[in-house]
């Protein structure tokens, strides 16, 4: 089923078709995720960081929590970076305990702290970061001063007792690897092997000191002949190596996979993760297992629209069906995870809508970092968010941020469109956003999904919903 999807055109134009397939993934999910409350996971929307550009993501789990390693996409400005291309001169380090809530540290490392970086280049790339022997090795690509490499890219390293830093950077690159986008992994008998990208996909092992190499750099084999390769991922799985990249095959790039019994190959081409983007051209994943669940760390552009090297970060759960393949991941604007039905809910992020009267938008397109809302306009349109925690204890009501120039009624329901309404909210006209409450008329415990309905044909604006 999910082989035969078509190219998701983004997830602004989902089709009937897609929302049913999302009702079946939505009851698995509500299962997985009924388990997963009894142990006080949550999860997230896409994209996961809403306050700076975050790309290239390398997920890692150390200490039973989620780092988060990405590039950070900032706007390049007369003097500062080329406009028009890549700007990043920095890098940042988030960690979460659920995979909701995140925590920025900060910046860990720029171009301006490293001797042998060319700090005029502003192309602090895709990085990585792995533990071993008390120390985290944060691995990440700059190009050299004076370099006479093809586009002067090195890897150096910067090594700290803690995941989240201070980083302290080695005075030199590491020797022998000129390349982009490290990936770090040390395979179930304890070798280290460092892969990265130039043009294709090289691999050496790597010294216990996880600063030099201990083999020659060898370029992997089995990988498709043709289109740019680049972001390898190498993750371990029932004693196979799992190698995701980005792949430019048509146009821009698309998540492949390929399988190894050994992590310097050769490795066998299995098929495609993710579909290509038609709005971003770059895409880059790592993969976590956390919790007894999968998930796939990727970028998109959602924030910057019309300008794709200005990327974010998203996540959605991943499966592998029962030979060891990875199903298909269709990115997803919800994400992962429960959402606490008293936090302010961004049904904008949603599961699936009705096919018509219901669209999102920018809360205000000059600051996209404010988020998105969710316009109801024709009787019976709709907008579903899945697996809200309602709790035990009924809520006093439901409370929206909304706006009308007309005045409009909706009706809150759970699980489906046509689930028990239990709540109806008139937003009166307003001028402006407005908080508008209604009492519940029903309460069900436990996870449900949200419904959004509009019972006539007017024209309201949502920007969240709560349960209070
Ligand atoms: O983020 C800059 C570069 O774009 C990365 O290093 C590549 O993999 C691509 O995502």
């Amino acid at each position: 089923m999910f082989r035969n999807e078509p190219e998701i055109d983004g997830a602004l134009k989902q089709s009937a078709r897609t929302c049913v397939i999302r009702h079946f993934a939505s009851h698995l999910l509500l299962l997985a995720t009924l388990t997963l409350a009894v142990t006080g996971n949550s999860f997230a929307q896409n994209p996961i960081i809403m306050d700076q550009f975050t790309a290239d993501p390398s997920a890692r789990v150390f200490n039973g929590k989620v780092y988060l390693y990405p590039s950070h996409d900032i706007l390049a400005t007369e003097g500062h970076g080329r406009i028009g291309w890549f700007c990043m001169q920095d890098y940042h380090v988030f960690s979460s305990p659920n995979l909701t809530d995140w925590t920025d540290h900060g910046v860990i490392l720029s171009q301006y702290d490293v001797k042998w970086v060319d700090s005029t280049a502003y192309a602090m790339w895709a990085p990585d970061c792995m533990y071993r022997n008390g120390k985290y090795y944060f691995y990440f690509p700059a190009p050299a001063k004076h370099s006479t490499f093809r586009r002067g890219f090195s890897i150096g390293v910067a090594v700290s007792d803690k995941p989240y830093g201070p980083f302290t950077p080695q005075p030199e690159p590491i020797k022998g690897v000129h390349g982009i986008d490290p990936c770090v992994l040390i395979s179930s008998n304890g070798q280290a092997y460092l892969y990265w990208a130039a043009g294709r996909i090289w691999v050496a092992k790597l010294k216990k000191n996880m600063l030099e190499l201990a083999s020659k750099p060898q370029m992997v084999q089995g990988m498709p002949p043709k289109g740019l390769i680049e972001g390898p991922f190498v993750f371990e799985r029932r004693g196979k190596y799992y190698l995701v990249y980005p792949h430019a095959a048509h146009v821009s790039e698309r998540l492949e996979y390929a399988i190894a019994d050994n992590p310097m190959g050769p490795f066998k081409y299995m098929g495609v993760v993710m579909n290509r983007n038609p709005h971003c051209w770059t895409n880059q994943a790592s993969v976590i297992k956390f919790k007894n669940q999968w998930y796939l760390f990727y970028h998109d552009n959602y924030l910057s629209p019309h300008f794709d090297k200005a990327r974010s970060v998203c996540i959605d759960s991943m499966f592998f069906n029962s030979d060891g393949t990875i199903r298909k991941v269709i990115p997803t604007l919800r994400g992962v995870g429960v959402t606490n039905a008293r936090q302010e809910i961004q049904i904008d992020r949603y599961s699936c809508k009705s096919n018509g009267g219901a669209s999102i938008a920018f809360l205000d397109t000059s600051d996209t970092f404010m988020g998105w809302k969710t316009i109801l306009d024709s009787a019976g349109a709709w907008i579903q968010y899945n697996s809200v925690e309602f709790g035990a204890k009924k809520p006093g009501s439901v409370e929206m941020r909304a706006m009308s120039n007309t005045g409009g009624t909706v009706q809150v329901r759970l699980n489906n469109p046509d689930g028990p309404v239990i709540a109806t909210v008139r937003i009166p006209r307003t001028d402006g956003w407005k908080i508008v409450k209604s009492p519940l008329s029903e309460f069900q415990p436990g996870v449900h999904n949200l419904v959004v309905r509009m019972t006539d044909s007017e024209n309201v604006e949502i920007d969240w919903v709560s349960f209070r």
